[in-house]
C-alpha cells in the first residue's frame, strides 16, 4: 500500500467514524432502533414530525435513507399504519399497509387505506429495500392525528366580550372559567382558534410555545385552529383556563391606518377535550358560562407597540383559586364555523436571544442600547420602579449620520413599549401582540444600569428549520449571506411579508415571488409557502386578477401587476423544484390558470400592454451615471412575465398530465413570444429598453430567438460595463441577472457584480454596516444621508433574491427539474470572484448535499455529500489533468461512472455518499 492509498484508507475510516456517530443520535420518535448501516429515518408526515393537526384527506409520508455505504438506491418499500403502537410494531390491527410496492419514491407518499375521522390517532412505520439487496429493519413508529375535520366537530361557541364601544387599540379581553375534572387524565387536546391572535394558559401555565396564533389567512374565508396535546397541564378536580386576545392581524392597525379589516370584535373559540384513564370523555367549551375582564394589556397592535400597566394586574387569574365574580359575562357569537381549518405551517416562535452588545447616550441625549443585529421581535427585561413609574421602549433599525436615533422611516408605525411598574422587587415584562423591527432599543423613563442581566432581545419568526449554509473564504459575502437570512427570518411571520417595521408589513407578492427561491435554500419553506398559496387561491379575484397582497386587505383594484401577480405561478413552481412536491401544483392549478386567463383577457393580439404596474421597482435611478437610464419599459416587463407564467404554467400542466392544456398554451405562448419580439425587439437584437432588467428577463425567458441570444448577452454585458460593473435592476430584474451571465458564459461578470462594493451592489450596505438587506441599494447614501424616509426599509428581502445564484452557481447545488426536489441533483461549482474556497450545505427531502471547493496553488480540492436515494451529476470545473477520488483515480472507481470530458469540465455520475475529488486546475484567462 503506497501512502496515497493508506492515507485514503484512514481518510474513510474516519469518515465511518463520524458517520457512525451522527447515527447513534436519538431521532424524533420514543421508539429507538440500535442503529444499523442501513435504516430509514426522520419520519414526517405533510412535512411535521408527529403532527398532531392534520386535516388532509390523505395524508402524505416522507422518510430518509440512512447508510453508510455508496451508490443506494431504494428499491421498494412497505408501509403499515394501525391505531395502536404496540400492535403495530407486531405487525397486528392494521389499518392498512401499502404491501411491498416496487419504487424508487421516499417522499410525498400518500396514505391509502379507509378514510380516517376527526381527532383519530394513527402509528405508522416504513421499511426498505435497497439496490444492494438489503432490508431495512422496520423505522422507528412515527404517528399522526386527525384535527377536526367537520363544522359539526365543533360544539364550542365563539365568545366575545360585552362592550358594545370595542375599538382597535382598545384593551386586550382575558376570558377565563374554572372546571372540574372528576378523574385522572389519560390525554387532553385543546383545539383553539381566536378572532385576534391569543395567549392560552391552563392552570397558570402557558399553551404550547407559539406566538400571534392562529395565524394570518385570509381570515373569512379560512381561519386556523391550533390544537395542543395539555395533558400535563391539567389535574384531577379544580382546573382553569384564561385566554388574552389581542388585536393582531384580524382588527388592528394596517397599511393606511386602515383597521378593522376582517371584523370589530375580538371572539375565541375554545374546545378542551379531555379523555380520563377510565376512557370517558369530557369536553370544556367557550359557551355563555365565561367571564371576562380586561387587565394589565391597555392597548397592542402590531405597528404601535404595547402599553402594559402592571397595577392593573390580576394575579393569578389562570389558577382555579382565582374569585372571577366580578368579572362581565360574555357574548356568544353564532356564526357558523365553516372556515375552520387546521395549521398546516410552522407557526411563529421564540428563536435567537441577543443581549446588549453596548448601552450609550446618543449626541441628543438618548439612552440607547444596541445588540448588534437588526431583528424582529421584542425585548424583554427584569427591572425595578415604583408603583407608576413609566418605562417607554422606542425601536430602530439604524442610527442617523450623527448617532442619533432614527425612527422616521417607521411611517407612522411606533413600536413603542410603555410599562407602568407595579412597583414589585424586580418585574419581568415581554410584550405579547406586537413584534418590532429593531437594533437599537432607546429608554426612557429609566435611568438604573441596564445589561444582559436586565434585558434581552428576541427574534420571532415562523418556525422554519435551517437547511441551507454557506460560506466563502470573503467575510463580506458571508456577511450577505448571514444579512439575506435575516432578511428572511424577520420576514417570514406567518405570511411572507415586504418588510417588518413600518407601518406596512404585508405579504406584497412581488417581494414573495423574487425571494422564493433563495428561502428555499436557507430554510424549509414548504409549509410556509403551501399555506400562503391556499390563501392566494382564496383572495384571488374571480376574473383571476391576483391581489398586490396576501391575505388581501386593499381594494379590489389594488390587483393584477405585472411581476406581482406572476407569485402565483412562481411560487407554486419553485416550491414543487425545492421538494418534489406535485401537490402543491394540484393545489395551484386553477389559481395559474386564472391568472394567466386574466392577462390573456386582458390583451390584444397577444400582447399586454395595458394596466397598472409597479415595473423594475426600486432599479439604479441614481445620479452618478445617466439618470433613469435604467428603467425598463413597464408593458416590456409585463410581456414578459406573460410568456413565462404561460411557461410556468404549461411546466404544471406537464407535471399533472393535462395534455390538452400543454397543447394549448404552448400555442398561447409560441403568440406570446411573437408579439413580444415584434414590439420590442429589433431584427438584429436590440431591446427598446436599453437596460439590463430588458435584457435579462428576455433571455432569462427564452424570448429572443436563438440566433440572438448571444449577442443578446454580451449587450446585456455591456451594458453593466457602461455602469463600471454596477448593477442595475431593480426588484423584478435581480433574481436572474447572474444567473443570465452565468448561463451564457460571463460568470466572470456576475462575480464582478457580486463583489462591487460601491453602491450600487449587495455588497455596498454590506461595507455601512448592514447586518440584513435593504429596501433600496443606498438605503444610506454613499454620503452618509438617508434616502427617503416614505420608503425606506432596512429589513426587505427582495434584494437577497442573489442568494439563489450563491447556492445553484457558486457551490453550484441544483435539482434536475426533471427529477425535482434534489432527487436528482446536479453539483456543478463555479469558482471565481478571488474566493479560495465555498462551502454550503442543502438538508434536501433525501437528506443532506454538500458541496465544498477549495483552490490552493491550482489545486481544486472539492468536498460532496449525496444522500442515499439520490444521484448525482457532478460537473468538475477547468480540469487539467489526472483527478483523484479519495486518493484514486476517477476511472477506476466502479461508483463514478458516466466519466466524459465537455471542454475543460469533466462531467461524472454518482451515487449516494461521500466524495473528496482532487485535481489541478487550469487556470483561467485573464479577463480583457
Ligand atoms: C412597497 C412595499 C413592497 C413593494 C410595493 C410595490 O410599499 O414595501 O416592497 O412590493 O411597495
Amino acid at each position: 500500500m503506497n501512502s496515497t492509498q493508506l492515507t485514503s484508507m484512514l481518510k474513510k475510516v474516519c469518515l465511518s467514524i463520524v458517520t457512525l456517530s451522527f447515527l447513534y443520535q436519538p431521532g424524533f420518535s420514543q421508539v429507538q432502533h440500535a442503529p444499523v448501516p442501513f435504516r430509514v429515518d426522520n419520519l414526517t408526515c405533510e412535512y411535521k414530525t408527529n403532527p398532531i393537526a392534520v386535516d388532509a384527506g390523505n395524508p402524505r409520508m416522507s422518510w430518509k435513507l440512512i447508510s453508510l455505504e455508496r451508490g443506494i438506491q431504494q428499491t421498494s418499500y412497505e408501509l403499515r399504519v394501525g391505531n395502536n403502537a404496540v400492535s403495530l410494531t407486531k405487525g397486528k390491527d392494521l389499518i392498512w399497509t401499502s404491501g411491498r410496492v416496487f419504487s424508487d419514491q421516499s417522499v410525498h407518499i400518500y396514505y391509502g387505506g379507509p378514510m380516517l375521522s376527526s381527532r383519530q390517532k394513527v402509528y405508522w412505520q416504513v421499511r426498505v429495500w435497497n439496490n444492494k439487496n438489503q432490508a431495512s429493519p422496520w423505522s422507528m413508529v412515527n404517528f399522526w392525528k386527525m384535527g377536526l375535520l367537520k363544522p359539526t366537530d365543533w360544539t364550542a361557541k365563539w365568545i366575545q366580550d360585552n362592550y358594545t364601544s370595542d375599538t382597535t387599540g382598545g384593551p386586550s379581553p382575558m376570558f377565563r372559567k374554572s372546571f372540574k375534572l372528576d378523574r385522572k387524565v389519560r390525554a387532553a387536546h385543546l383545539y383553539i382558534s381566536a378572532h385576534g391572535v391569543f395567549e392560552a394558559k391552563l392552570n397558570g401555565k402557558r399553551v404550547g410555545n407559539d406566538y400571534f396564533a392562529p395565524g394570518w389567512t385570509s381570515y373569512n374565508k379560512r381561519i386556523q385552529y391550533q390544537v395542543y396535546d395539555v395533558t400535563s397541564s391539567l389535574q384531577k378536580g379544580n382546573n382553569a383556563v384564561g385566554v388574552t386576545i389581542g388585536d393582531g392581524w384580524y382588527r388592528g392597525y394596517t397599511y393606511n391606518r386602515k383597521k378593522d379589516v376582517y371584523g370589530k370584535k375580538l371572539a375565541l373559540l375554545f374546545q378542551l377535550e379531555v379523555v380520563y384513564t377510565n376512557g370517558q370523555k369530557q369536553i370544556i367549551t367557550s359557551d355563555k358560562s365565561w367571564k371576562v375582564a380586561y387587565g394589565a394589556i391597555r392597548s397592542s397592535s402590531f405597528f404601535d407597540g404595547e402599553l402594559y400597566d402592571a397595577r392593573k394586574d390580576k394575579l393569578n387569574w389562570t389558577s382555579p383559586l382565582y374569585k372571577d365574580q366580578n368579572w362581565d359575562t360574555v357574548r356568544v357569537d353564532e356564526t357558523i364555523k365553516d372556515n375552520l381549518i387546521a395549521t398546516s405551517g410552522p407557526s411563529v416562535k421564540k428563536h435567537e436571544k441577543f443581549l446588549p452588545l453596548k448601552v450609550f447616550n446618543t449626541p441628543e441625549g438618548d439612552r440607547v442600547v444596541d445588540f448588534g443585529q437588526n431583528l424582529v421581535g421584542w425585548v424583554q427585561f427584569k427591572l425595578k420602579g415604583k408603583a407608576g413609574d413609566t418605562i417607554r421602549l422606542f425601536h430602530a433599525e439604524v442610527l442617523d449620520q450623527k448617532g442619533n436615533f432614527y425612527t422616521k422611516n417607521l411611517r407612522t408605525a411606533k413600536q413603542e413599549i410603555t410599562y407602568v411598574f407595579k412597583g414589585d422587587s424586580a418585574e419581568t415584562y415581554e410584550p405579547h401582540f406586537t413584534f418590532q423591527g429593531f437594533r437599537y432599543l432607546k429608554v426612557v423613563g429609566y435611568s438604573g444600569p441596564l445589561d444582559s442581566t436586565n434585558l434581552a432581545a428576541y427574534a420571532l419568526y415562523s418556525d422554519m428549520a435551517q437547511t441551507g449554509k454557506f460560506s466563502t473564504s470573503n467575510p463580506l459575502i458571508n456577511q450577505l449571506q448571514h444579512n439575506i437570512q435575516w432578511g428572511q427570518k424577520g420576514n417570514f411571520i406567518d405570511v411572507p411579508t415586504d418588510c417588518p417595521q413600518r407601518d406596512e408589513r404585508m405579504g406584497w407578492t412581488g417581494d414573495a415571488q423574487a425571494f422564493c427561491r433563495t428561502a428555499t435554500f436557507n430554510m424549509d419553506v414548504a409549509g410556509f409557502f403551501t399555506k400562503w398559496l391556499k390563501d392566494l387561491s382564496a383572495d384571488q379575484h374571480k376574473d383571476g386578477a391576483v391581489p398586490y397582497v396576501i391575505p388581501n386587505m386593499l381594494d379590489s383594484a389594488s390587483s393584477a401587476a405585472s411581476g406581482w401577480s406572476d407569485v402565483s405561478t412562481i411560487v407554486p413552481w419553485n416550491i414543487y423544484l425545492a421538494y418534489g412536491d406535485k401537490q402543491v401544483l394540484q393545489q395551484q392549478y386553477e389559481s395559474m390558470k386564472k391568472w394567466v386567463g386574466y392577462i390573456q383577457f386582458h390583451s390584444r393580439n397577444y400582447l399586454w400592454d395595458t394596466g397598472n404596474h409597479f415595473g423594475d421597482w426600486l432599479f439604479y435611478a441614481g445620479t452618478n451615471y445617466e439618470d433613469g437610464a435604467a428603467l425598463t419599459d413597464k408593458n416590456l416587463i409585463a410581456q414578459a412575465f406573460y410568456a413565462h407564467s404561460t411557461q410556468l404554467l404549461i411546466n404544471a400542466a406537464k407535471v399533472l398530465g393535462k395534455n390538452d392544456d400543454v397543447a394549448t398554451y404552448t400555442q398561447l405562448l409560441g403568440n406570446i413570444v411573437k408579439a413580444f419580439q415584434s414590439e420590442y425587439v429589433t431584427p438584429n437584437g436590440r431591446m427598446i429598453s436599453g437596460t439590463q432588467t430588458s435584457y435579462v428577463l428576455a433571455l432569462n425567458f427564452d424570448l429572443l430567438p436563438e440566433n440572438l441570444r448571444e449577442s443578446a448577452a454580451k449587450r446585456l454585458v455591456g451594458n453593466i460595463e457602461d455602469y463600471d460593473d454596477h448593477i442595475t435592476t431593480g426588484f423584478l430584474g435581480t433574481p436572474y441577472i447572474c444567473h443570465v451571465l452565468s448561463r451564457f458564459g460571463h460568470t466572470d461578470m456576475a462575480y464582478e457584480l457580486l463583489m462591487k462594493e460601491s453602491y450600487p451592489s449587495w455588497l455596498y450596505p454590506v461595507k455601512n454596516g448592514a447586518t440584513t438587506i435593504w429596501e433600496r441599494w443606498d438605503g444610506i447614501k454613499p454620503d452618509g444621508s438617508f434616502e427617503d424616509p416614505e420608503m425606506n426599509s432596512f429589513n426587505h428581502y427582495a434584494y437577497g433574491a442573489i442568494g439563489d445564484w450563491m447556492y445553484r452557481v457558486i457551490a453550484g447545488i441544483n435539482t434536475d427539474e426533471a427529477s425535482p426536489g434534489f432527487h436528482k441533483i446536479l453539483i456543478a461549482p463555479h469558482p471565481g470572484g478571488k474566493l479560495t474556497s465555498t462551502q454550503a450545505e442543502l438538508e434536501t427531502m433525501y437528506g443532506k448535499v454538500k458541496s465544498a471547493w477549495s483552490i490552493d496553488n491550482n489545486i481544486f480540492t472539492f468536498d460532496v455529500i449525496v444522500p442515499p436515494n439520490t444521484t448525482a451529476q457532478v460537473i468538475l470545473p477547468a480540469v487539467t489533468d489526472q483527478i483523484t477520488e479519495n486518493g484514486l483515480d476517477i476511472n477506476t472507481e466502479k461508483e463514478i461512472t458516466g466519466i466524459r470530458k465537455v471542454g475543460n469540465d469533466e462531467y461524472l455520475e454518482i451515487g449516494s455518499g461521500t466524495y473528496h475529488f482532487v485535481y489541478t486546475m487550469k487556470i483561467p484567462a485573464k479577463k480583457k
